[in-house]
């Protein structure tokens, strides 16, 4: 694995994730209480061998930078081994921002080129599962593959999101289509028992989808994106490039835990599904395969009073007497007492307020950070540093879908609210 370089494609635009991505590059949103999005890629990456990462994103933010320089400290552990950020830049040749995955890629292609490897990961900064992408990288070894594209196998519903392969019973890739619907969809169907899927879980599971994770052989990769600079994005044009013109593509089916999370509603979902029971869908408890993160010495969490049930609290939270069913708190969460909080998201908080601070800050008007006494908050995002007053009330009561409150302090997407990050909601309110 000394000869791949992985790149992690760390976010576009960021809409779909916002107001998450307000205030921080995509791979530092918080994730399960006290991860980061970022921890994912880059613990599957070191847990595959693989040293030499590169993070691609729009724009650089203080949080990312500090997470990675705090966390990773592979130079020390790995020797040649190193996480970095590229954000996009404007050069005088290249005036405009990343405007795609494959964009983005050639836009440092000069970079990657330096390092004497043969093939490059690349990856989804958004996506929760666990992979060994050695596994994967043999896998397109062995081939003899020019490219090779992970494939999960998904029923027709979910297919629709995705970008699709059709293959022979080899696995390699006939036809590849980003996002089809309808009849062009229903073409893609494949027999995926053939890759080790029980009868009946092929009948339900019949499209191979894409991933968005990729091995290219070194000469493959630069030569698509030298030979067709309008080409922008892997999916919908790169790939069907590839295979236009004659280029052995491959398939790696995985069929196991895999979601994309980059959106606040699938966002939400992933959160909430790690506090099931008895085995949840995901677990960062894995010991042959953990997932990283930046040590932080924090004390433990302290209850004076709270009734919890299927959840997760992160360290140094301090809960007074309130009620917490189905949540995933992050670190240094605050919840005062006769709050009720419920299918929600809490991220936290970077710092802690003592009580003198608490105590003047609510002498001068303000609001303490956390959950203040008295509120109920259901189906929600509360994110980092938030400043929740007394007898708030916020569960979407109007079953609002979309809502842009920035004034207010928060927006709502797929229905759930989200508190943006340093916001204060004052006492009283109702959303
Ligand atoms: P999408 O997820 O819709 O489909 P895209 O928006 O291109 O594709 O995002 C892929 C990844 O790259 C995301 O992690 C995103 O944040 C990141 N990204 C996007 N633009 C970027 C940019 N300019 N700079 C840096 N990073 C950027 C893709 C494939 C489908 C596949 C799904 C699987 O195109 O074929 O099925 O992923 O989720
Ligand atoms: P974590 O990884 O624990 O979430 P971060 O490193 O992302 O923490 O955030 C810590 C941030 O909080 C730093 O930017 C730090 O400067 C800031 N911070 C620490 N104490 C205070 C404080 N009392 N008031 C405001 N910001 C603070």
């Amino acid at each position: 694995m000394k000869r791949v370089l992985a790149i992690i494609l760390g976010g576009g635009a960021g809409t779909r994730l916002y107001p998450l991505t307000k205030m921080r590059a995509k791979p530092a949103v918080p994730l399960a209480g006290k991860y980061r999005l970022i921890d994912i890629p880059i613990s599957n990456c070191i847990n595959s061998n693989i040293n030499k990462m590169y993070v691609l994103t729009q724009f650089n933010s203080a949080s990312l930078n500090r997470h990675l320089g705090q966390s990773y400290n592979l130079s020390a552990a790995f020797g040649q081994g190193f996480v970095e950020v590229l954000a996009a830049q404007q050069t005088p040749e290249s005036p405009s921002w990343f405007e795609g995955t494959a964009d983005a890629v050639r836009k440092y292609q000069w970079l990657f080129q330096e390092w004497d490897v043969d093939e490059y990961l690349i990856l989804s900064g958004d996506q929760l599962y666990r992979m060994d992408y050695s596994l994967f990288v043999e896998h397109h070894r062995r081939s003899g593959a020019d490219l090779t594209v992970a494939a999960l196998p998904v029923d027709a519903e979910q297919a629709e999101g995705f970008g699709l392969m059709r293959t022979d019973s080899d696995g390699n890739i006939q036809e590849f289509r980003e996002k089809p619907k309808g009849e062009s969809l229903k073409a893609m169907a494949v027999d995926t028992s053939r890759f080790g899927l029980s009868a009946e879980s092929a009948k339900n599971k019949p499209y191979l989808a894409s991933m968005g994770i990729y091995v290219f052989s070194r000469a493959t990769l630069f030569d698509l994106l030298h030979k067709n600079p309008s080409h922008k994005d892997f999916g919908k044009e790169v790939i069907p490039e590839a295979l236009a013109r004659g280029d052995r593509l491959q398939s790696y089916v995985f069929d196991e835990y895999w979601e994309d999370i980059g959106t606040i509603g699938a966002f939400y979902e992933a959160n909430l599904a790690l506090t099931q029971q008895p085995n949840p869908p995901f677990s960062f408890y894995d010991e042959k395969f953990p997932i990283y993160t930046r040590p932080r010495y924090l004390p433990p969490t302290k209850l004076v009073d709270a009734q919890i049930t299927e959840s997760i609290i992160g360290e140094g939270s301090i809960l007074k007497s309130c009620s917490i069913h189905h949540c995933v708190l992050g670190v240094r969460s605050r919840v005062e007492s006769d709050v009720v909080l419920q299918d929600s998201l809490v991220m936290g908080s970077d710092f802690y307020e003592s009580s003198e601070e608490r105590t003047l800050l609510r002498q001068g008007g303000g609001i303490p950070l956390g959950v203040g006494e008295g509120t109920t908050v259901k189906g929600a995002i509360l994110d980092k540093n938030t400043r929740i007053g007394n007898n708030v009330t916020i569960v979407n009561k109007d079953h609002v879908e979309e809502a842009d409150r920035a004034d207010e302090g928060f927006y709502i997407r797929n229905g759930i609210v989200v508190v943006v990050k340093n916001a204060t909601i004052s006492d009283g309110t109702v959303i």
